[in-house]
Parts: structure tokens; C-alpha cells; sequence
């Protein structure tokens, strides 16, 4: 009998495990699927019973160690832990010796301990199991309470012990920190931790996400958690909640007045004939050349107003402020594409460019309009993003970094204006059919559907919208695995040219 957990310990490694406290077997199935060092069950504050937990461990062994956090530190509870097939417990509220060596007792089969020998899966091959199955039970003790930290080395000291597990929610409970962590609960996290080693055992402790996880390796705990199934159900469920509701209030295109850049062609004249159409009183229509927007103009000639305006010209956005002083609804669509990868053209001229237009220009036109939507009552501003400001897609990706600093830049809005009552939403469409998108081979929506979805938004005071099918599948994609996202766009570019 093997126990990985422990081979992964003894040669330094630190033990990636997932935690399942929702009692569902197809739940912790579905979370080792990718195969990690362990599966922690929680019977303290989780949902699992002697059957469920028999079950779950059938469904999983093979694709993860399995552990037991026991429902307490009693003979029995740690007994039934290890004959559902556990091959380790993780034992909570520990905080003397005396105690962790009732643990230890319990854990081991006579002569080391006074474990019964019995159960389901220990019967399968008694014999042949029984005499090596001490060596392989893995036991933890939680330290998570003052009395713990404060005992902590005798604790480790105890012969069977293996590692000192912190329970770090508990323990900002008990030291008088919570809900946040801080310097004081740091030290004494540090400070089992150094007891720990100074009794040559491990250390572990309970991280609520990878990157904390990770975080925490680097400093050498040697068991840590990737991610809890509760967290996983519940935290995606409440975002995608918020998301869809929006937020009711105020309708932001009845009797608007509007000024939308970037109107000579794709997005912007849409846009246009959307908001005209949803009641807007009037609109500046934005165009660096003018002659491009007559037959627009033609179309409501009593509610929209010619603008010439290049959002990198200081002196025509100063003019714009002039002319446009009733304005409550800025739409920013104005941007630049020159879809080119960072090293296949010479020079970084374009780059610049895409972002002294997106970026930059964007700004521009919201520091000068500001003072006027806060004049007007808030308002709203609107910034044409795209799909790209979350993911790099390096066929273009120049313009994908001029996206996501914009992107930012849209966040940063929405948090100063918020005072004045400018609600702010980004626009992030996959690849529309407009002239910037002529050579991109993908499938593409109309500018109109796009427009669609800004009054959709406005009207819903949405703060981000991902109209069409290229959007709203890689949004999801990256809300689910990022990484895996980044890697599928890479593939994209044509061919290696370095
Ligand atoms: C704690 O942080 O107290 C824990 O028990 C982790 O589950
Ligand atoms: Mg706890």
C-alpha cells in the first residue's frame, strides 16, 4: 500500500489538492477530472455521510489521493474516515500534544496506535493490507485556534504527526482579525510554519484559490488547496446573476442628447440610427471628414448635427465642447485598426498610433465631457471596446493592447465618475463587418446588431455588453480557463516570421 501524498512530501514537492465540502460524488468527480495529488473531503463543515463519502472516494481514487478533513478529533470520526478508503485525515481544532497524540493513536493500527480494524474497503484484502497500512496514513492536524499557534511545535514534535495543516479563516476568527487577514495573522501563520520545520514536519494550509496556492508554495507549504467546489458553484452562479439583471434606473436614451465619433463608417452610423430610434433627442454625429456623413445627416436632418472631429486634435475636441454643451450621452466608437502583429512590420509606429487614437483620443473625449455630463444631470458615456481588450489576439496585437488598456481605462471611469452619476459601459464585440475587419477571415456580425445591443445595454444600464455569437462564446471561454483561450488565439497567427 502507496500513499503518493506522502512520496510527493518526502521529496519536497508541495501537494496540490482540490476540497469538496458539498457531499455530491459527481461533483468531486467532475473537479479531479484533470488528475491532481489530492481530494480533500470535508466532514466538518461539509455535507458528506458515510455512504456519499464511501461513494465519492470509489468515484475518484484513481485520479486523486484521497483525504478526509474529519467531522472531529474523536477515535471514531478519524476510524470511519480512514475505512471509507482515506488515505490520509486532516484533523480540525488541534491544540495541545496531548490531543495530537489521541489523533496519532487513532490514525494507527496496534501497536503504534488503537485504530479498530474493520470497515468496507480495509476488509477487501485484510491481510495483505493491514500490516502496511500505517505507514501509509497520512496524518494532519489543524492548528487554527491561539492555543494551536501557541502550541504549535510541541504539537509537531509528536511522533505520527505529519504536518501541521492551518486553518487560516479560523485562526483570523480566534486572533481577532477577521474578515480580513493582515500582518498579525501573517506572523502567526509564519509562525507555525517555522515550527513545523524546526520539528522536521511539514506544513499545509488551506488556500481558497490557485494563484494563492501558488503563492503559498513558493514559500514552502507543502499542501495547499486549488479551489473548493462550493466556491466554484456559488461564485460563477451570483456573477452571471448580476450580469444579466443589470442595474434598473433611469433611461438613458429617451431625449438624450448624443455625441457619436467615429461615424463615417461601420459602428458608428448604426449607432446613430439605433439611438435616433430609441428616442434620442438629438445627436452630434462625429466624423473626421465630413463629406462621409451627408446622406446620414439627410436621414433626421431636424435632430442630427455635423461634428468634424479626430479625437487626437486638442483643438477640435475644444471646439466640440463649444458647440456641444447639452450633451448627456457620449458614445466613444472613433478607433483605429491597423491589423498588424508586433514583430512582422518594421518599427512601432502603428502601435503608437492605435493607441494615441483608442487610447489617448478615448480619454481625451472623456476628460473634455466630462464637466458636461456632470452639468447635465450624469449621463452616460460609451466606449467601443472589443472582445480583444481580454484576450491577445497577436495577428493584431497592437491593436489588442491599445483594447485592454482601454479597457482599464473604461474601469477607472466608471469608479470617478460614479460621484457625478455617469454610468459608463464598455462595448466588446468579436469581429464586426466594417472596413477595419475586410481581411480578417472569421465570421463576422453587422454593425446594426451591434448598435442594437448599445440601446439594449443603455437601457438595462448594463456596464459591459458582448454582442454576437464570437463575444459571448469567448467571454465564456475565458470566465472558465483564460489560459486556454491565450493559447487557442495564438494559434492564429499566420505563420512563425521571427
Ligand atoms: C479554516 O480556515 O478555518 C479552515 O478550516 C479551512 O477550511
Ligand atoms: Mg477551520
Amino acid at each position: 500500500m502507496q500513499n503518493p501524498v506522502i512520496e510527493k512530501l518526502r521529496t519536497g514537492g508541495c501537494v496540490g489538492a482540490m476540497w469538496a465540502t458539498l457531499g455530491s460524488p459527481t461533483v468531486a468527480e467532475l473537479m479531479v477530472q484533470e488528475g491532481i495529488d489530492a481530494l480533500v473531503f470535508d466532514m466538518q463543515h461539509g455535507l458528506w455521510t458515510r455512504p456519499t463519502l464511501e461513494a465519492a472516494i470509489g468515484m475518484t481514487r484513481a485520479k486523486a489521493t484521497p483525504l478526509v478533513r474529519t467531522q472531529d478529533d474523536s477515535f471514531f470520526a478519524i476510524g470511519n474516515a480512514l475505512d471509507s478508503g482515506a488515505l490520509g485525515i486532516i484533523v480540525p481544532m488541534v491544540e495541545s500534544a496531548e490531543q495530537a497524540k489521541r489523533v496519532v493513536a487513532a490514525a494507527k493500527y496496534p501497536p503504534e496506535g488503537r485504530r479498530s480494524s474493520g470497515g468496507i474497503r480495509p476488509a477487501i484484502d485484510m491481510k495483505a493490507d493491514l500490516p502496511k497500512t500505517n505507514a501509509a496514513i497520512f496524518v494532519a492536524v489543524m492548528i487554527e485556534t491561539a492555543a494551536g499557534v501557541e502550541n504549535a511545535a510541541a504539537i509537531a514534535a509528536v511522533p505520527g504527526i505529519d504536518m501541521l495543516f492551518i486553518g487560516p479563516f479560523d485562526l483570523s476568527v480566534a486572533t481577532g482579525t477577521f474578515p480580513d487577514l493582515g500582518p498579525k495573522h501573517e506572523a502567526a501563520m509564519q509562525s507555525v510554519l517555522q515550527a513545523a520545520r524546526k520539528a522536521g514536519k511539514f506544513c499545509g494550509l488551506f488556500t481558497p484559490g490557485v494563484t494563492m496556492a501558488a503563492d503559498r508554495r513558493l514559500q514552502g507549504f507543502q499542501l495547499v488547496i486549488l479551489a473548493y467546489d462550493q466556491d466554484l458553484v456559488q461564485t460563477p452562479s451570483k456573477a452571471s446573476i448580476r450580469r444579466y439583471n443589470g442595474a434598473p434606473g433611469k433611461d438613458l436614451i429617451k431625449d438624450a442628447v448624443a455625441l457619436v465619433t467615429g461615424c463615417n463608417r461601420g459602428i458608428g452610423p448604426e449607432t446613430v440610427r439605433a439611438l435616433l430610434k430609441a428616442g434620442a433627442r438629438k445627436i452630434y454625429v462625429g466624423a473626421r471628414k465630413l463629406d462621409g456623413i451627408k446622406s446620414l445627416l439627410a436621414e433626421a436632418p431636424d435632430r442630427l448635427q455635423a461634428m468634424e472631429i479626430d479625437v487626437t486634435n486638442g483643438a477640435q475636441i475644444a471646439a466640440a465642447v463649444e458647440t456641444a454643451r447639452d450633451v448627456t450621452l457620449l458614445v466613444n466608437n472613433g478607433g483605429i485598426n491597423f491589423n498588424t502583429p508586433l514583430f512582422a512590420i518594421n518599427g512601432t509606429d502603428n502601435a503608437r498610433r492605435e493607441m494615441e487614437v483608442n487610447y489617448f483620443g478615448t480619454l481625451a473625449m472623456c476628460r473634455a465631457f466630462q464637466p458636461i455630463l456632470k452639468a447635465n444631470g450624469g449621463g452616460a458615456i460609451v466606449n467601443m471596446l472589443s472582445i480583444l481588450s481580454h484576450v491577445n489576439l497577436p495577428l493584431m496585437g497592437s491593436l489588442c493592447a491599445s483594447k485592454a488598456a482601454l479597457y482599464s481605462l473604461t474601469q477607472a471611469l466608471r469608479a470617478e465618475l460614479k460621484a457625478q452619476d455617469t454610468h459608463v459601459m464598455g462595448v466588446l464585440p468579436g469581429a464586426v463587418e466594417t472596413d477595419m475587419t475586410a481581411g480578417v477571415n472569421v465570421p463576422k456580425i453587422q454593425p446594426s446588431y451591434v448598435a442594437a445591443a448599445i440601446v439594449d445595454g443603455l437601457h438595462r444600464r448594463a456596464e459591459e455588453i458582448y454582442p454576437g455569437d464570437m463575444a459571448a462564446g469567448v467571454f465564456y471561454g475565458l470566465s472558465g480557463d483564460p489560459k486556454a483561450v491565450e493559447h487557442e488565439f495564438a494559434n492564429y497567427l499566420p505563420e512563425a516570421r521571427l
